[in-house]
């Protein structure tokens, strides 16, 4: 189904739109297990896959872009393409456990605390990923020299670590408010792609025991703090059987929203295999959240430079078309001399604007103004 409309939403905009989609699908109603403050959120994704539209998110979007940095918070690739921001903004904690003034890439957490509440104000959604330090080797995500969750329950000094850093990402999503002073819901989604091998909490990394438990602890911690603002989202990679997707779950009372990572690698050679696996895998994913009353979403992907003409209105479109998902959330534009082309959204003067801004017009996918 082709949806003809243009999407941009304004806060009024969405709570009419909330409303008045609430009686549009027989499927049942998301479980209400969150508390008052993350059930708002849960009930606007909700409206939105119900309704046929899904939120398009964009990591650090108005943090930098292509080509400029340190943005005031106004600046946006997908905002100098289409005219609005991305329905959804994602950000991420990676550096927060260690104290840091800014994140992994750069990002100060004054700003993107700050962000967050403009996000919100507008009408849009927030959320968060992270990347920490593996907590054993002092490096980064991605070493995988050590394994700490095989040595988490027998190693107290490692645990309080953790424990620690958990504290403190729970800390910062504690403090994000609106202007009335009251907590801004978020999707919170740790430990993604887990099935992958690349990140110290994954695959081969640990086993699925560990990671629940982690998944676990996490929880704890933020409920001992009475964080009551948070959507959670789990997020593995692509996998090869449903199996493989829930044999790290941690369970239906620990999370709210099923989602997957896929990325398009290769280029044109790589459509036919993006295609596979999105259509082998989120089938299920929404078949699955909709049986346990949970949200399903596509909480990354993309095509790295946009190296597939018309990506976005031939590639994407059709995939969430077929799928109903409440968001789908593609990675950042890291500013040039940073990483030439790595990009997932096209700037001004890039061959692929005009397909983009097409697609915000037609696939049904929700800007903010
Ligand atoms: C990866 C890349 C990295 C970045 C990390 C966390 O996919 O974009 O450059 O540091 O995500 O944002």
């Amino acid at each position: 189904m082709k949806l003809n409309r243009t999407i941009i939403y304004t806060a009024a905009g969405l709570l009419m739109a909330a409303c008045g989609n609430s009686n549009k699908s027989a499927s049942p109603d998301v479980e209400a297990t969150e508390p008052a403050n993350a059930q708002t959120l849960i009930a606007m994704l909700d409206s939105a896959s119900k309704s046929g539209r899904f939120y398009f998110g964009h990591h650090d979007d108005t943090a930098y872009g292509h080509e400029w940095k340190e943005g005031a918070g106004d600046r946006s690739d997908v905002k100098s393409v289409t005219g609005a921001y991305p329905g959804l903004m994602n950000w991420d904690l990676g550096m927060i456990e260690l104290d840091s003034t800014r994140n992994l890439d750069g990002v100060s957490f004054t700003f993107m605390a700050s962000e967050i509440g403009r996000q919100n104000a507008r009408g849009g959604i927030n959320a968060i990923s992270w990347h920490p330090r593996n907590p054993l080797s002092g490096g980064d995500s991605w070493d995988v020299t050590a394994s700490p969750l095989h040595e988490l329950a027998s190693n107290q000094a490692l645990s309080d670590t953790v424990d620690a850093w958990i504290g403190r990402t729970a800390d910062f999503i504690g403090e994000l408010k609106d202007s009335a002073g009251n907590r801004i819901p978020v999707i919170f989604r740790p430990w993604h792609e887990n099935t992958g091998t690349w990140f110290w909490w994954g695959n081969g990394n640990a086993t699925p025991e560990e990671y629940i438990a982690l998944w676990k602890r996490t929880r704890k911690i933020f409920d001992e703090k009475g964080i009551d603002n948070v959507v959670w989202a789990y997020s593995p990679d692509k996998v090869t059987s449903e199996e493989e997707y829930f044999r790290t779950y941690p369970g239906d009372e620990y999370v709210d929203i099923l989602g997957t990572d896929i990325y398009h690698f290769d280029g044109e050679a790589g459509t036919a295999q993006y295609r596979e696996r999105v259509d082998f895998q989120l089938p299920f994913v929404i078949e699955e959240a909709r049986k346990r009353g949970k949200l399903a979403a596509f909480t990354e992907t993309g095509n790295e430079g946009l190296t597939v003409p018309g990506w976005y209105t031939k590639v994407l479109q059709p995939l969430m078309e077929k799928y109903p998902v409440a968001y789908v959330c593609v990675w950042r534009n890291a500013e040039k001399s940073d990483k030439p082309n790595h990009y997932y959204v096209p700037f001004p003067g890039h061959p692929e604007e005009e397909d983009f801004r097409t697609f915000s017009r037609e696939s049904g996918a929700i800007f903010v103004k």
